[in-house]
């Protein structure tokens, strides 16, 4: 069994990155500039938020973090996007999700110019995803790939079983190891709370990828021997005997799936930090043109 060290891949990338800053600054560039939009105390997204920004500043990006209240309208919060979409100081910006249950995350997601769109939520991007186009990909999915390849884990003519079918990671890494591409050329089964017999689907699956939001969920006896998992889970469960009163777990239960698996990545450490150097490649993008040439 190796683990996957998503921690030790993320800051690899990021040296690469701050590297490839240096060298576009030296040249006279103005450094990639990444936005991201808080809306209320949330306490995993204020986690989220923070390690964004202080990744950016990482690798010598800038960065703008707007805090707004909770309580915040949507006509003011569209207001904001419309503000970024007219910057041309800001090369991307996120607004981080959830929002509190008044605000229309659709409608919020649709009002972003795909152009500026680094987490890939935007359907014109997420079509050209789907289409084999150049778009920005949902980070989460862009990291789980860049950890395959990295890992050299091979994909083409693997049964892949996605369990969750969410737009922002189910959906979309199903439609992309299942792409003609490397890594790629899967057989791609996705797996969600209507499936019967989920585990009969997962025992065949030479990778499986978890992304249930149920902590625990996978269990060594719904996988064969052998298989690769990605856990894409990050659930807090209490935990007295930590500071913080929690700690995070995957969807899969990790003693009990390890033994069996090739690979397996670890929660905490596994995609979370992929997921966040992936919205850095994709703001590297924005600044560059590499998306949509400016
Ligand atoms: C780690 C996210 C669910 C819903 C909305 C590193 C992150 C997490 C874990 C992180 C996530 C999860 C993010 C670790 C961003 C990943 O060391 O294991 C980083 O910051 N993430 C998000 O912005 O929105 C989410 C999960």
């Amino acid at each position: 069994m190796q683990r996957i060290d998503g921690k030790q891949l993320a800051q690899a990338i990021k040296e690469e990155l701050a590297e490839q800053v240096r060298q576009r600054t030296q040249a006279g560039h103005r450094p990639p500039h990444l936005a991201a939009v808080l809306v209320g105390d949330d306490p995993p997204s204020q986690v989220y938020v923070r390690n964004k920004v202080r990744s950016c500043e990482q690798v010598g990006f800038q960065s703008t973090l707007l805090r707004k209240d909770a309580g915040i309208s949507q006509e003011e919060l569209m207001g904001i996007v419309r503000q970024l979409n007219e910057d041309d100081g800001v090369d991307g910006f996120i607004v981080q999700l959830p929002l509190p249950a008044h605000l229309n995350e659709e409608e919020i997601t649709l009002a972003i110019d795909p152009r500026k769109d680094v987490d890939g939520f935007h359907p014109v991007n997420v079509g050209r995803m789907a289409q084999g186009l150049p778009a920005y990909l949902s980070a989460t999915p862009a990291g789980i790939l860049e950890m395959i390849r990295r890992y050299q884990i091979p994909t083409s003519g693997k049964e892949v079983v996605v369990v969750g079918r969410s737009n922002i990671v189910g959906t979309p890494i199903s439609i992309l190891l299942s792409r003609k591409a490397d890594p790629g050329n899967a057989t791609v089964t996705l797996c969600h709370s209507r499936t019967a017999d989920l585990a009969a689907h997962t025992r065949r699956a030479d990778i499986v990828v978890a992304a249930t939001g149920r902590p625990g969920f996978i269990t060594g006896e719904m996988v064969k021997e052998g298989v690769v998992i990605i856990d894409v889970g990050i659930n807090r469960v209490e935990d007295a005997s930590r500071k913080k009163g929690y700690r995070l777990v995957g969807d899969v239960d990790f003693e009990g799936v390890a033994p069996k698996a090739s690979y397996i990545t670890p929660v905490p450490g596994g995609v979370g930090p992929m997921t966040v150097v992936s919205l850095l490649l994709n703001t590297m993008k924005a600044n560059t043109g590499a998306i949509y040439p400016k």
